[in-house]
């Protein structure tokens, strides 16, 4: 099937509410925060938190999360390179969706493929800032905290792909901001992201917290 959407028969049909009048409406622009790292990083977590402290703050945010997308719309999905590219492009669509509605949106998936965050960033960043955060766990802290078993059950031999073990993460080389959950308390990171967030102009410095 061809790309080009004109040889489909399809054609953009633009909104008459306008980003502007978005903007107005909520109070802040829409963008996107994306969460890069390890399972068991602390992605899922850290999102959580900016989502409630973003909230907190007058702004409307909205998390994906990569466990959880792949219970639905991602859930044909599995963990070759392939599928895991097809997943983050999807995850850019669905967030790209969420910045034209106005929204923070904020993602927390694994995304170990530089290319794969590059086309997301390239497909968001026409529109809305899109900041990339690094959550920089290190591997053994990760294996340590083992949340779900799964770096026990991969080292057992019984998950193949594994990120950090048997398939590759390729770490961030330019981040907007790195964050070490294994280094800070979570609030701390959290304070991390939103004064980061302040000092670019995404959110109102002073907002109620
Ligand atoms: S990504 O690589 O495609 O970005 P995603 O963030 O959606 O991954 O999903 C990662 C989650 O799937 C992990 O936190 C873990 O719970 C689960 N998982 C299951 N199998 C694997 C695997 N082979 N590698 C990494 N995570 C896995």
């Amino acid at each position: 099937m061809s790309d080009d959407p004109r040889s489909r028969n399809l054609t953009w049909h633009a909104g008459r509410v306008t980003r502007e009048a978005r903007a107005q409406r909520l109070g802040h622009q829409g963008a996107v925060l994306w969460l890069t790292g390890l399972s068991g990083s602390g992605k899922s977590t850290l999102s959580r938190a900016l989502e409630e402290a973003l909230l907190a703050r007058g702004a409307l945010a909205y998390v994906l999360d990569g466990d959880n997308l792949r219970h639905g719309l991602n859930r044909d999905l599995g963990f070759s390179e392939a599928d895991r590219t097809e997943n983050i492009r999807r995850v850019g669509e669905v967030a790209r969706l969420m910045v034209d509605a106005g929204l923070i949106c904020v993602t927390a998936f694994i995304s170990p493929y530089r290319a794969d965050r590059a086309q997301a960033r390239a497909l968001i960043g026409s529109e809305a800032p899109f900041f990339e955060v690094y959550v920089k766990t290190p591997l053994e802290v990760c294996e340590q905290r083992d949340p779900k078993q799964l770096y026990r059950k991969a080292r057992a031999g019984e998950i193949k792909n594994f990120t950090g073990l048997d398939a590759p993460y390729e770490e961030p080389e330019n981040p907007e901001l790195v964050v070490e959950t294994h280094l800070h308390p979570l609030e701390t990171c959290v304070a991390q992201v939103l004064a980061a967030l302040e000092a670019r102009g995404i959110l109102r410095a002073g907002s109620p917290s």
